[in-house]
Formats: structure tokens, C-alpha cells, sequence
């Protein structure tokens, strides 16, 4: 059995300034594009939960929340303090765990499942570690804990700010049946509107529906509803990289929703490396995608061969298929990445 954390920071940007700026607390702060007055173009980045009693959130055109709330303190995003924040943040939470795994500038997996013997203990350390982020950094989170990863996500957004929220293995589907579809990540607003016309409303509907329908109307990734639905997430915590790899990355001039075009630069990515590795003389195992979305949010996935080889085609092969998941969200690619590790050098497999 695994026990998982996941762990969020609320309203990140503007509690770092509700921080900075102690006269701005309890107060509605925005931030994000400068509004001028109503007529400034761009987004909002994040509001406060003052702010988001106006109905500001992120993503919303800047104009639109002046309309909402004019009085709101409008700031423009500090983003090297806030990464300097949440690499400080990050270090705590990595000290927690077994396994960790960031996957934006202020969200993480830690798998616990070696240190707390239940998920009470797992509940202990998740309020030992909201003391601790709150003593260094004056910052509160929220924290889900879960059997998995899905799981862990969701509860973390459950009950937000300072949320605490423990679902146990024999709770998850009481947990998850009433949630609307749209809180399994990767269900945005078309896949819900589909769902919603299909008659398919909560976690529990999608649970009842027939899997071949879901396969038939979204493809490949209705299985993965279909396993959503009723709890079932095999994927493991996994640390950024490893250390002994050879990758790269690319980000793109544009953010990027051109299915060919990400394809394309994943295989020149995918060839720079494997260059690299006939230079080196290494065959690898693994090989790991990674994907930055426009607001940053990052995820890497990876799969273990169980052979070492030193083949291209494989490499590209493996990257496609984990680069496909990502490929469905409604969300732009900033950036992609791909890198291979469990490293051999060649020459062992040819004396063998
Ligand atoms: P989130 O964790 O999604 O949001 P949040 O921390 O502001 O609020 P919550 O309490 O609901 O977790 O995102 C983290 C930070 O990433 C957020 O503070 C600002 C940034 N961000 C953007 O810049 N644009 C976006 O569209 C989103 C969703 C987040
Ligand atoms: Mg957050």
C-alpha cells in the first residue's frame, strides 16, 4: 500500500505579497497584468481568496476583474521571488520524503509510504509539515493525502486554504462519487461540456458509464477516465531526474498546441541526445519526458525498458508515448524536454 502527499500553496503569488507587504493582508489583492484602469490587456496570474469572493481567478482578462472589484491592490508578477520562495519550500518538503516530486512552482508528490506506518501518522507529518512552512515562511498550503497520486491531488484541493483533507483506500469512492468530472485532472471545459451532454455530471457517473462509450467518444485517453473515475492511478512519485542522464530541453518562442510541430522537436531533441550518447559510448533504460504548460505547471513522466539499448528509434518511440497524455489538455506547451537515464556504457554489453 503507498501513501501520498500532495501538497499546494494558497493563492501562491499573492500570499507571497499579502507576505512582503503586511498592509495588503485580508485585503483583495490581484496578480498579473496591469489592469490601466480597466483597459490593460493580459491576465490574471492568481487573486487572493479576498479577491476571489469578487469572482476574480486566474486566467481571467485583467479588465474583466477591474470591472469585478476596482479597489483590489492590482501587482505585477515578481517571479524570481516567488521561485526563490518556493525553492526554499521545496527544500522542507523534500526532507519529508521518501520519493519527490515538484510539479509547479508550488505543488508536489511525496511519496510516504516507507517513514509513517498508517495514514494517521501520514496525517501527523502533513500537519507537522504546514507548521513547519508556516514557521520559515508565513505561508499556508493545503494538503491531500491518498493511495495515490489522483487521489492525493484531488484531496489537496478539497477543502482550500489551510486545507487538511485524508482519504483513506476504503473511502475513495464515497470520497471521489459526488466531485463534478471537472476535478480529474486533465477533464478541462470541453471534455466536461462533452460529459455534462452525455448526461455524465459527477466522479460517480463517469464511474457507472460503460468504458467502450468513453473509447469511442475520446479515444485512447477514455481509459484513463474510466480509471480516474474509480480511483485507480498506478502512476509513481518520481524525482525530477536522475542525476546520472543525458537530456534536453526546448522551449518554445510560442506556446505551443501544434501536435506535428511538438512531435518534430521532440525527435531533434531526441536525436541531439542520442548523439550524444554514441559520443559517450552509453546505452540507456530509461527514458523521461517532461512538459511545461504556458502557467508553468510542469510535469515529467517516465518509462523503463527492460533492456539497455542504445536505439534512436526507441527513444523516440518511448517520448511519443509519454508525450501523449499531455498532448490533451486544453492548456498551450511552453516547453518540452526529453531525457534518458539508468546509463550503461557500452562497451560492458559488448563484452558480454
Ligand atoms: P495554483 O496552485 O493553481 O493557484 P494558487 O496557488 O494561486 O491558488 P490555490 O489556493 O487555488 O492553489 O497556481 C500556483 C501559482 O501559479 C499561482 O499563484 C499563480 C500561478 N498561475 C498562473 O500564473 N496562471 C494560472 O493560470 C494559474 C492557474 C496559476
Ligand atoms: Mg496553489
Amino acid at each position: 500500500m503507498r501513501i501520498i502527499l500532495h501538497v499546494d500553496l494558497d493563492a501562491f503569488f499573492a500570499s507571497v505579497e499579502q507576505r512582503e507587504h503586511p498592509e495588503y493582508r485580508g485585503l483583495p489583492v490581484v496578480v498579473g497584468a496591469n489592469p490601466k484602469g480597466g483597459k490593460g490587456r493580459g491576465v490574471v496570474s492568481t487573486a487572493s481568496y479576498e479577491a476571489r469572493k469578487y469572482g476574480i481567478h486566474s486566467g481571467m482578462p485583467i479588465s474583466k476583474a477591474y470591472k469585478l472589484c476596482p479597489n483590489a491592490i492590482f501587482l505585477p508578477v515578481n517571479f524570481s521571488l516567488y521561485e526563490k520562495v518556493s525553492s526554499r519550500i521545496m527544500n522542507i518538503l523534500r526532507e519529508h520524503a521518501d520519493k519527490f516530486e515538484q510539479v509547479s512552482i508550488d505543488e508536489a508528490f511525496l511519496d510516504v509510504s516507507k517513514r509513517v506506518k498508517d495514514f494517521d501518522q501520514a496525517r501527523q507529518l502533513a500537519i507537522l509539515i504546514k507548521e513547519k512552512i508556516w514557521e520559515s515562511e508565513n505561508l499556508t498550503c493545503s494538503i491531500g493525502i491518498g493511495p495515490n497520486k489522483l487521489i492525493a491531488k484531488i484531496a489537496s484541493g478539497f477543502k482550500k486554504p489551510d486545507g487538511l483533507t485524508v482519504v483513506r483506500p476504503e473511502e475513495v469512492e464515497k470520497f471521489l462519487s459526488p466531485l463534478p468530472v471537472e476535478e480529474i485532472p486533465g477533464i478541462g471545459k470541453k471534455t466536461k461540456k462533452i460529459l455534462n451532454e452525455m448526461g455524465i455530471k459527477t466522479i460517480g457517473d463517469l464511474a457507472k458509464t460503460n468504458v467502450s462509450l468513453l473509447i469511442e467518444k475520446f479515444g485512447k485517453i477514455g481509459i484513463f477516465f474510466h480509471l480516474a473515475s474509480h480511483g485507480i492511478d498506478e502512476s509513481e512519485v518520481e524525482e525530477e531526474y536522475e542525476i546520472k542522464s543525458l537530456g534536453r530541453e526546448h522551449t518554445f518562442e510560442k506556446d505551443m498546441e501544434d501536435v506535428l510541430f511538438i512531435h518534430k522537436t521532440l525527435e531533434s531533441l531526441a536525436k541531439e541526445v542520442w548523439e550524444e550518447l554514441k559520443r559517450e559510448n552509453l546505452t540507456y533504460r530509461t527514458i523521461t519526458v517532461k512538459v511545461r504548460y504556458e502557467d508553468f505547471e510542469t510535469h515529467t513522466h517516465s518509462k523503463t525498458l527492460n533492456f539497455q539499448t542504445d536505439s534512436l528509434e526507441e527513444m523516440i518511440k518511448a517520448g511519443k508515448e509519454l508525450l501523449e497524455p499531455f498532448l490533451y489538455s486544453e492548456k498551450r506547451i511552453r516547453l518540452i524536454g526529453i531525457r534518458v537515464s539508468k546509463l550503461k556504457e557500452e562497451r560492458i554489453k559488448k563484452l558480454k
